[in-house]
């Protein structure tokens, strides 16, 4: 089990994908309102201001494919200003999201086809058929989810999406970027403690769901940005000596040693384009704010 496995290694890990239950998830919810958490924020702005560029650069009658949809809260930016797109499909993990989000749309666009797929996106998933048949397949990946991955996942990744599009094809992602380090270390050190809640809720969703019994109140969040290695890692360090129950198995920890709980990688455009070059994309156009914290851009399929 993918869990004991991280706990049981050198260096301890939980992956990050188990932050977003129903409960870390609207803890996301908070940190993408949060001041000191300009992501969210910053490409609400490029995507409002650019948004007629966006849609031109994407094209007429594109097949939108949405990788990790959620509530497909972000999509009818894209939808309202796209030209005659044929067919929408949202891909996500949980079906109730994944549902009602493509009701909701169905009635907000009647003539757009929708196209659910419910499943983990990283995983191969075979891409429904439009009815209206030679749509370009745009992906579209927004919110920098990309720098969670490590790097060659990341390429992995990036290599399965442009496969799944296509010659012709393209994907419209966000991607956040280097900055001065202390806005990065702000970014997930927040004052009121909202990133501090979401790291350590992994460990309550972990007492519930497999009966661990980590106490929340003998782990400390930490947040730092890593400039060797590009990227704001996120620990849960745990304040004293101690044993945990995992399964059958006990997994000590000593004072003071870490649980890795999430990396979140920030690019310069140049070693964006250098990734996305590796995966078989071409940067076409890059969307920035003023302060360039953060960009949305547009890669075709090489
Ligand atoms: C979802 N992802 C892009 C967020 C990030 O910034 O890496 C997750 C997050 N972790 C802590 N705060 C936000």
């Amino acid at each position: 089990m993918e869990i004991l496995q991280g706990l049981q290694k050198p260096i301890k890990e939980l992956p990050s994908k188990y932050f977003y239950d129903e409960v870390g998830s609207q803890l996301f919810d908070r940190i993408t309102e949060l001041d000191e958490y300009y992501l969210t924020r910053t490409e609400l702005q490029v995507m409002q201001q650019q948004i007629q560029d966006i849609a031109a650069t994407l094209g007429p009658r594109c097949m939108l494919i949405e990788y990790g949809s959620g509530s497909s809260m972000k999509t009818p930016q894209l939808l309202d200003h796209l030209e005659q797109p044929v067919a929408y499909v949202p891909i996500d993990i949980s079906k109730e999201h994944l549902l009602q989000a493509s009701l909701r749309l169905s009635q907000s666009y009647p003539k757009l086809e929708i196209l659910p797929i419910c499943a983990d996106y990283t995983s191969n998933f075979a891409l429904p058929d439009p009815t209206q048949p030679g749509a370009r397949k745009v992906a579209y990946y927004p919110g920098s989810t990309i720098g969670n991955f490590d790097r060659e996942p990341a390429r992995n990744f990036l290599a399965q999406i442009a496969h799944t599009c296509g010659q012709g094809g393209g994907l419209l992602i966000g991607v956040d970027l280097k900055k001065d380090f202390s806005i990065l270390h702000s970014a997930y050190n927040d004052q009121a403690g909202v990133t501090a809640a979401f790291n350590l809720h992994l460990l309550e969703r972990l007492n519930h769901e497999l009966n661990t019994d980590f106490q929340l109140d003998q782990f400390g969040h930490y947040a730092f940005y890593n400039p060797a290695e590009s990227r704001i890692e996120m620990h849960l360090v745990s304040l004293r000596k101690q044993q945990v129950q995992v399964g059958k198995e006990k997994i000590a920890f000593d004072e003071y040693e870490s649980i890795w709980t999430e990396s979140s990688y920030k690019y310069t455009l140049d070693e964006f384009g250098q990734l996305a070059a590796s995966a078989g994309f071409k940067v076409e156009h890059i969307w920035l704010d003023t302060q360039k914290f953060f960009s949305i851009q547009y890669l075709s399929v090489i």
